[in-house]
């Protein structure tokens, strides 16, 4: 049994982008969007991660305004929604407007790098920041990401932001950080990052994992992006078991369960769930119990 199993939080991605890699199209719709919260917090998920920008290989920047008509209709109509709201930006404007719709958590797939202002917001707000690794930028970064040792450069480089947050005037307790899994690395980086994942946890601040559907496990399964629930799911257990504390996926319902089992498991102890859920993910209505501790 492991000696410290963190209570795993399930973020919940909501795409308001017509070209995300496995869900692009799906809720550009405001209301197709904020309805589509709504199932995944029906369905387990403590945070909602809204983004108008997709970072997928290949991926042409976004500008401001437009990435700012997509997000904020959708933060606006799931501020009531009971769980928090994270917004997935480098952009230091859409950050703010986002907080100001009641966004809570700031999820930064460049680190701080994308804009110089993104620091003092995060800072003046207390918001948490999410810090994620990624080499390169997503145009280019999955041409030939070559690294000595991946989890080394990549645990390096957290603790080097981690710093540069702090520096900032950052709470550290409100930094969490990412190995960006898919962010400029072949599939052994990607393996090699899971199977030593407790090597980033032990930076001492919260990690999040963010493999839900991606390309790795399509190669690795033969699956399309729609079918691969079960390697992600494969991916979010080694990562809890290995420490990780927030889980970042398309499929929450699937992840939620297997995560509060693999958690239990891990544990040698359980709670049941105070409430019952449908089997048909279409037809959800009510949610499951919530008692994880959440990271702050
Ligand atoms: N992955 C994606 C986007 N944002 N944020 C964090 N912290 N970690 C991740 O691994 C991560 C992320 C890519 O997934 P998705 O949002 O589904 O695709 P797209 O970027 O094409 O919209």
């Amino acid at each position: 049994m492991l000696a410290h199993v963190p209570d795993p939080v399930v973020m919940g991605v909501v795409n308001v982008t017509p070209d995300s890699f496995s869900d692009g199209g799906e809720w550009l719709d405001p209301q197709a969007a904020i309805a589509h919260g709504r199932e995944l917090v029906a369905q387990g998920a403590a945070i909602l991660d809204v983004g108008g920008e997709s970072t997928r290989p290949g991926a042409e920047p976004v500008g401001e305004a437009e990435e700012l008509r997509r997000v904020l209709p959708v933060l606006e109509g799931l501020a009531d929604a009971g769980v928090r709201l994270s917004i997935d930006t480098s952009k230091a404007a859409v950050a703010a407007a986002a907080l100001d719709a009641g966004a809570t958590i700031v999820n930064d797939v460049t680190a701080l790098r994308g804009d110089v202002r993104m620091a003092a917001v995060v800072a003046e707000r207390g918001c948490v920041v999410c810090l994620m690794h990624m080499l390169g930028e997503p145009r280019t970064m999955q041409l030939d990401p070559r690294y000595d040792d991946v989890v080394d450069e990549v645990r390096a480089f957290l603790a080097a932001r981690l710093e540069h947050a702090i520096a900032h005037g950052i709470d550290e307790q409100r930094v969490w950080l990412d190995p960006g899994i898919g962010f400029g690395k072949t599939i052994d980086h990607n393996l090699e990052l899971l199977a030593r994942l407790d090597e980033i946890v032990a930076l001492g601040r919260p990690v999040v994992v963010g493999t839900s559907r991606k390309s790795f496990l399509g190669t690795i399964t033969g699956r399309d992006a729609h079918d691969r629930v079960a390697g992600t799911i494969a991916t979010n257990v080694l990562a809890l078991a290995r420490g990780a504390s927030v889980f970042r996926v398309h499929d929450v319902a699937e992840a939620h369960d297997a995560l509060a089992v693999a958690a239990a498991t891990l544990r040698g102890r359980w709670a049941p769930a105070t409430t019952t859920t449908s089997t048909s993910r279409s037809t959800t209505t009510t949610s499951t119990t919530k008692t994880a501790s959440r990271p702050s």
